[in-house]
Protein backbone atom coordinates (compact mmCIF):
# COMPACT_ATOMS: atom_id res chain seq x y z
CA UNK A 1 0.00 0.00 0.00
CA UNK A 2 1.40 3.72 -0.62
CA UNK A 3 3.19 5.58 1.88
CA UNK A 4 0.02 7.24 4.68
CA UNK A 5 1.36 10.52 3.75
CA UNK A 6 0.71 10.02 -0.41
CA UNK A 7 -2.87 8.61 1.13
CA UNK A 8 -3.30 11.71 3.21
CA UNK A 9 -2.38 13.64 0.27
CA UNK A 10 -3.55 11.75 -2.90
CA UNK A 11 -1.32 13.78 -5.27
CA UNK A 12 -3.09 11.59 -8.03
CA UNK A 13 -6.22 13.41 -7.74
CA UNK A 14 -4.43 17.03 -7.86
CA UNK A 15 -4.98 16.33 -11.55
CA UNK A 16 -8.17 17.57 -11.78
CA UNK A 17 -6.92 20.85 -11.19
CA UNK A 18 -3.68 20.36 -12.29
CA UNK A 19 -5.14 20.64 -15.99
CA UNK A 20 -6.44 24.03 -16.07
CA UNK A 21 -3.98 25.19 -14.24
CA UNK A 22 -1.50 23.43 -16.70
CA UNK A 23 -3.98 25.37 -19.65
CA UNK A 24 -3.63 28.95 -18.14
CA UNK A 25 0.27 28.87 -17.95
CA UNK A 26 0.87 27.57 -21.50
CA UNK A 27 -1.49 30.25 -22.38
CA UNK A 28 -0.41 33.29 -20.15
CA UNK A 29 3.68 32.42 -20.11
CA UNK A 30 6.09 34.34 -22.39
CA UNK A 31 9.49 34.22 -22.99
CA UNK A 32 10.20 37.58 -21.07
CA UNK A 33 8.35 35.80 -18.12
CA UNK A 34 10.85 35.39 -14.76
CA UNK A 35 11.30 31.19 -14.96
CA UNK A 36 11.50 31.76 -10.90
CA UNK A 37 7.70 32.82 -11.01
CA UNK A 38 6.74 30.18 -12.95
CA UNK A 39 8.58 27.53 -10.35
CA UNK A 40 7.39 29.32 -7.07
CA UNK A 41 3.64 29.12 -8.69
CA UNK A 42 3.80 25.60 -9.20
CA UNK A 43 4.81 25.22 -5.72
CA UNK A 44 2.43 27.58 -4.36
CA UNK A 45 0.07 25.03 -6.60
CA UNK A 46 1.68 21.76 -4.89
CA UNK A 47 0.73 23.63 -1.26
CA UNK A 48 -2.43 24.68 -2.45
CA UNK A 49 -3.41 20.57 -3.67
CA UNK A 50 -2.52 19.71 -0.64
CA UNK A 51 -4.02 21.87 2.22
CA UNK A 52 -7.31 21.11 0.34
CA UNK A 53 -6.79 17.48 0.72
CA UNK A 54 -5.68 17.49 3.96
CA UNK A 55 -8.74 19.56 5.33
CA UNK A 56 -11.19 17.12 3.28
CA UNK A 57 -9.39 13.77 4.93
CA UNK A 58 -10.19 15.59 8.20
CA UNK A 59 -13.76 16.63 7.34
CA UNK A 60 -14.48 13.05 5.56
CA UNK A 61 -12.83 11.34 8.25
CA UNK A 62 -16.37 9.60 9.86
CA UNK A 63 -18.08 9.30 6.27
CA UNK A 64 -14.53 7.72 3.87
CA UNK A 65 -14.67 4.43 5.96
CA UNK A 66 -17.81 4.06 3.83
CA UNK A 67 -16.17 4.25 0.01
CA UNK A 68 -15.64 1.46 -1.47
CA UNK A 69 -12.80 1.85 -3.80
CA UNK A 70 -14.96 3.04 -7.32
CA UNK A 71 -13.74 5.59 -9.85
CA UNK A 72 -11.26 7.27 -7.12
CA UNK A 73 -7.50 7.49 -7.09
CA UNK A 74 -7.66 5.17 -4.17
CA UNK A 75 -10.29 3.81 -1.98
CA UNK A 76 -11.02 6.01 0.69
CA UNK A 77 -11.47 4.00 3.83
CA UNK A 78 -7.90 3.43 3.54
CA UNK A 79 -7.23 7.00 4.55
CA UNK A 80 -4.74 7.19 7.11
CA UNK A 81 -7.47 9.24 9.54
CA UNK A 82 -9.61 6.74 9.10
CA UNK A 83 -7.18 3.79 9.87
CA UNK A 84 -5.80 5.78 12.51
CA UNK A 85 -2.47 5.84 11.27
CA UNK A 86 -2.58 9.98 11.01
CA UNK A 87 -4.44 11.95 14.33
CA UNK A 88 -6.24 14.97 13.37
CA UNK A 89 -4.55 17.18 15.08
CA UNK A 90 -1.41 16.44 12.92
CA UNK A 91 -3.34 16.78 9.72
CA UNK A 92 -4.62 20.48 10.98
CA UNK A 93 -1.12 21.34 11.85
CA UNK A 94 -0.14 20.22 8.75
CA UNK A 95 -3.07 22.35 7.06
CA UNK A 96 -1.87 25.40 8.83
CA UNK A 97 1.78 24.99 7.38
CA UNK A 98 1.08 24.15 3.72
CA UNK A 99 -2.16 26.97 3.79
CA UNK A 100 0.47 29.42 4.85
CA UNK A 101 3.22 27.76 2.66
CA UNK A 102 0.43 28.72 -0.38
CA UNK A 103 0.27 31.96 0.16
CA UNK A 104 4.21 32.62 0.90
CA UNK A 105 5.11 31.23 -2.69
CA UNK A 106 2.06 32.83 -4.39
CA UNK A 107 3.23 35.80 -2.96
CA UNK A 108 6.86 35.47 -4.50
CA UNK A 109 4.58 35.28 -8.22
CA UNK A 110 2.81 38.47 -7.93
CA UNK A 111 -0.19 39.85 -6.77
CA UNK A 112 -3.35 38.76 -8.67
CA UNK A 113 -1.69 35.14 -8.57
CA UNK A 114 -1.65 35.26 -4.66
CA UNK A 115 -5.12 36.90 -4.53
CA UNK A 116 -5.92 33.70 -6.56
CA UNK A 117 -4.50 31.37 -4.40
CA UNK A 118 -5.89 32.84 -1.30
CA UNK A 119 -9.34 32.48 -2.76
CA UNK A 120 -8.80 28.95 -4.35
CA UNK A 121 -7.79 28.23 -0.64
CA UNK A 122 -10.98 30.02 1.09
CA UNK A 123 -12.55 28.01 -1.48
CA UNK A 124 -10.82 24.47 -0.55
CA UNK A 125 -12.02 25.41 3.39
CA UNK A 126 -15.70 26.20 2.77
CA UNK A 127 -16.02 22.85 0.83
CA UNK A 128 -14.86 20.55 2.84
CA UNK A 129 -15.31 21.75 6.24
CA UNK A 130 -17.60 23.23 9.00
CA UNK A 131 -19.73 25.10 9.44
CA UNK A 132 -19.98 25.72 5.47
CA UNK A 133 -19.00 21.83 4.31
CA UNK A 134 -20.27 22.86 0.79
CA UNK A 135 -19.32 19.46 -0.37
CA UNK A 136 -22.67 18.08 1.39
CA UNK A 137 -25.27 21.12 -0.13
CA UNK A 138 -26.86 20.65 -3.27
CA UNK A 139 -25.07 23.29 -5.92
CA UNK A 140 -22.54 24.33 -3.10
CA UNK A 141 -20.31 21.51 -4.37
CA UNK A 142 -20.60 21.79 -7.93
CA UNK A 143 -20.28 25.94 -7.40
CA UNK A 144 -17.19 25.72 -5.15
CA UNK A 145 -15.43 22.69 -7.58
CA UNK A 146 -16.69 25.41 -10.75
CA UNK A 147 -15.08 28.48 -9.06
CA UNK A 148 -12.03 26.50 -7.67
CA UNK A 149 -11.50 25.31 -11.32
CA UNK A 150 -11.93 29.10 -12.77
CA UNK A 151 -9.38 30.78 -10.38
CA UNK A 152 -6.82 28.30 -10.74
CA UNK A 153 -7.34 28.87 -14.29
CA UNK A 154 -6.79 32.67 -14.05
CA UNK A 155 -4.19 32.26 -11.51
CA UNK A 156 -2.34 29.95 -14.51
CA UNK A 157 -2.63 32.83 -17.01
CA UNK A 158 -1.70 35.50 -14.64
CA UNK A 159 2.00 34.08 -14.28
CA UNK A 160 2.73 35.32 -17.73
CA UNK A 161 -0.17 37.64 -18.04
CA UNK A 162 -1.18 37.55 -21.57
CA UNK A 163 -4.40 35.56 -23.44
CA UNK A 164 -6.44 37.12 -19.96
CA UNK A 165 -9.57 36.75 -22.62
CA UNK A 166 -12.50 37.19 -20.27
CA UNK A 167 -15.21 34.94 -22.62
CA UNK A 168 -12.18 32.43 -22.59
CA UNK A 169 -12.11 32.53 -18.36
CA UNK A 170 -16.21 32.56 -18.69
CA UNK A 171 -15.95 29.37 -20.93
CA UNK A 172 -13.37 27.98 -18.68
CA UNK A 173 -16.11 28.26 -15.30
CA UNK A 174 -19.13 26.42 -17.22
CA UNK A 175 -16.23 23.61 -18.30
CA UNK A 176 -15.02 23.40 -14.69
CA UNK A 177 -18.76 22.80 -14.03
CA UNK A 178 -19.45 20.22 -16.61
CA UNK A 179 -16.47 18.22 -15.81
CA UNK A 180 -17.38 18.16 -12.64
CA UNK A 181 -20.82 16.67 -12.72
CA UNK A 182 -19.88 12.81 -13.54
CA UNK A 183 -17.85 12.75 -9.89
CA UNK A 184 -20.41 13.58 -8.10
CA UNK A 185 -22.88 11.45 -9.82
CA UNK A 186 -20.04 8.86 -9.11
CA UNK A 187 -19.88 9.27 -5.78
CA UNK A 188 -23.61 9.12 -5.33
CA UNK A 189 -24.64 5.74 -3.86
CA UNK A 190 -21.27 6.11 -1.24
CA UNK A 191 -22.61 10.17 -0.17
CA UNK A 192 -26.64 8.63 -0.04
CA UNK A 193 -24.93 5.93 2.59
CA UNK A 194 -23.15 7.96 4.11
CA UNK A 195 -25.92 10.43 4.51
CA UNK A 196 -24.33 13.42 2.29
CA UNK A 197 -26.77 15.75 0.38
CA UNK A 198 -24.56 16.19 -2.64
CA UNK A 199 -25.86 17.59 -5.47
CA UNK A 200 -26.37 13.96 -7.34
CA UNK A 201 -27.95 12.57 -4.24
CA UNK A 202 -30.56 16.07 -4.29
CA UNK A 203 -31.27 16.01 -8.05
CA UNK A 204 -30.77 12.43 -8.35
CA UNK A 205 -28.34 11.00 -10.59
CA UNK A 206 -30.29 11.16 -13.97
CA UNK A 207 -31.16 14.65 -13.77
CA UNK A 208 -28.30 16.06 -12.83
CA UNK A 209 -26.59 14.32 -15.63
CA UNK A 210 -28.85 15.71 -18.32
CA UNK A 211 -28.02 19.18 -16.51
CA UNK A 212 -24.59 18.25 -18.46
CA UNK A 213 -26.43 18.76 -21.98
CA UNK A 214 -27.54 22.53 -20.75
CA UNK A 215 -24.07 23.65 -19.88
CA UNK A 216 -22.20 21.60 -22.78
CA UNK A 217 -24.66 23.88 -25.05
CA UNK A 218 -23.78 27.10 -23.03
CA UNK A 219 -20.01 26.16 -23.68
CA UNK A 220 -20.08 25.12 -27.52
CA UNK A 221 -21.22 28.94 -27.74
CA UNK A 222 -19.10 30.65 -25.52
CA UNK A 223 -16.34 28.76 -27.34
CA UNK A 224 -17.28 29.40 -30.72
CA UNK A 225 -17.40 32.83 -30.09
CA UNK A 226 -13.94 32.74 -28.53
CA UNK A 227 -12.94 30.27 -31.68
CA UNK A 228 -14.18 33.20 -34.33
CA UNK A 229 -12.61 36.36 -32.79
CA UNK A 230 -9.22 34.92 -30.93
CA UNK A 231 -5.63 34.69 -31.90
CA UNK A 232 -3.91 31.26 -33.11
CA UNK A 233 -3.56 29.89 -29.60
CA UNK A 234 -7.46 30.15 -28.15
CA UNK A 235 -8.42 28.92 -31.70
CA UNK A 236 -6.73 25.97 -30.88
CA UNK A 237 -7.86 25.81 -27.27
CA UNK A 238 -11.46 26.08 -28.63
CA UNK A 239 -11.54 23.26 -31.03
CA UNK A 240 -9.92 21.41 -28.22
CA UNK A 241 -12.55 21.76 -25.85
CA UNK A 242 -15.50 21.85 -28.03
CA UNK A 243 -14.69 18.75 -29.27
CA UNK A 244 -13.93 17.18 -25.58
CA UNK A 245 -16.87 18.31 -24.20
CA UNK A 246 -19.34 17.36 -26.46
CA UNK A 247 -17.70 13.31 -26.21
CA UNK A 248 -17.56 13.46 -22.92
CA UNK A 249 -20.99 14.87 -21.95
CA UNK A 250 -22.11 11.91 -24.47
CA UNK A 251 -20.03 9.31 -22.94
CA UNK A 252 -21.14 10.38 -19.87
CA UNK A 253 -24.90 10.14 -19.96
CA UNK A 254 -24.51 6.56 -22.02
CA UNK A 255 -22.61 5.03 -19.07
CA UNK A 256 -25.40 5.83 -16.90
CA UNK A 257 -27.22 2.29 -15.64
CA UNK A 258 -30.15 2.47 -13.48
CA UNK A 259 -29.05 4.56 -10.71
CA UNK A 260 -25.46 4.38 -11.40
CA UNK A 261 -22.62 5.89 -13.07
CA UNK A 262 -19.86 3.38 -13.79
CA UNK A 263 -16.80 5.77 -15.40
CA UNK A 264 -13.45 4.66 -14.65
CA UNK A 265 -11.34 7.35 -12.98
CA UNK A 266 -8.83 6.88 -15.82
CA UNK A 267 -11.63 8.14 -17.83
CA UNK A 268 -10.62 11.83 -16.33
CA UNK A 269 -7.23 11.46 -15.17
CA UNK A 270 -5.15 9.83 -18.11
CA UNK A 271 -6.88 12.43 -20.57
CA UNK A 272 -6.43 15.41 -17.65
CA UNK A 273 -2.74 14.01 -17.01
CA UNK A 274 -1.60 14.36 -20.63
CA UNK A 275 -3.33 17.46 -21.90
CA UNK A 276 -1.68 19.03 -18.65
CA UNK A 277 1.79 17.77 -19.60
CA UNK A 278 1.26 18.90 -23.53
CA UNK A 279 0.37 22.84 -22.16
CA UNK A 280 3.06 22.47 -19.25
CA UNK A 281 5.65 21.47 -22.46
CA UNK A 282 3.67 24.19 -24.57
CA UNK A 283 4.52 26.83 -21.71
CA UNK A 284 8.19 25.51 -20.89
CA UNK A 285 9.03 26.08 -24.83
CA UNK A 286 7.39 29.46 -24.67
CA UNK A 287 9.37 30.62 -21.91
CA UNK A 288 12.41 29.06 -23.31
CA UNK A 289 11.56 31.17 -26.57
C1 LIG B 1 -11.70 15.67 -2.47
O1 LIG B 1 -12.18 14.67 -3.23
C2 LIG B 1 -11.79 16.91 -3.24
C3 LIG B 1 -11.11 18.00 -2.97
C4 LIG B 1 -10.13 18.08 -1.89
C5 LIG B 1 -11.33 19.16 -3.86
C6 LIG B 1 -11.08 20.47 -3.27
C7 LIG B 1 -12.15 21.35 -3.67
C8 LIG B 1 -12.06 22.65 -3.92
C9 LIG B 1 -13.33 23.36 -4.11
C10 LIG B 1 -10.81 23.37 -4.05
P1 LIG B 1 -12.91 13.37 -2.68
O2 LIG B 1 -12.59 12.35 -3.72
O3 LIG B 1 -12.56 13.08 -1.28
O4 LIG B 1 -14.40 13.72 -2.83
P2 LIG B 1 -15.28 14.65 -1.93
O5 LIG B 1 -15.30 15.95 -2.62
O6 LIG B 1 -16.61 13.98 -1.96
O7 LIG B 1 -14.69 14.69 -0.57
MG1 LIG C 1 -13.42 13.50 0.49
Amino acid sequence: MKSKHIRLLRPIAWITFLYPFSVGFGLGVTSDSNPLHVIFAFIAFIFWMSFCFVLNAVGDKDVDKFHNGRSKDMNLAYQPLVTGEVTEKKALYLSIMFFIFSLLFAWLVNSLFFLLILIVDVLGYIYSMPPTRFKTKPIGDILCNTLAGGAIFIAGLSIGGTNMNPLAILGVFIVASNFYIPTVITDHEFDKKAGLTTSAVFFGPKKLLQMMYLLTAIAVIIWLIVFLINNLELKVLALLVIIYIIAFTLASNAKLKEERLNIHENWILVPFALMSAAFVIYGILKLLG
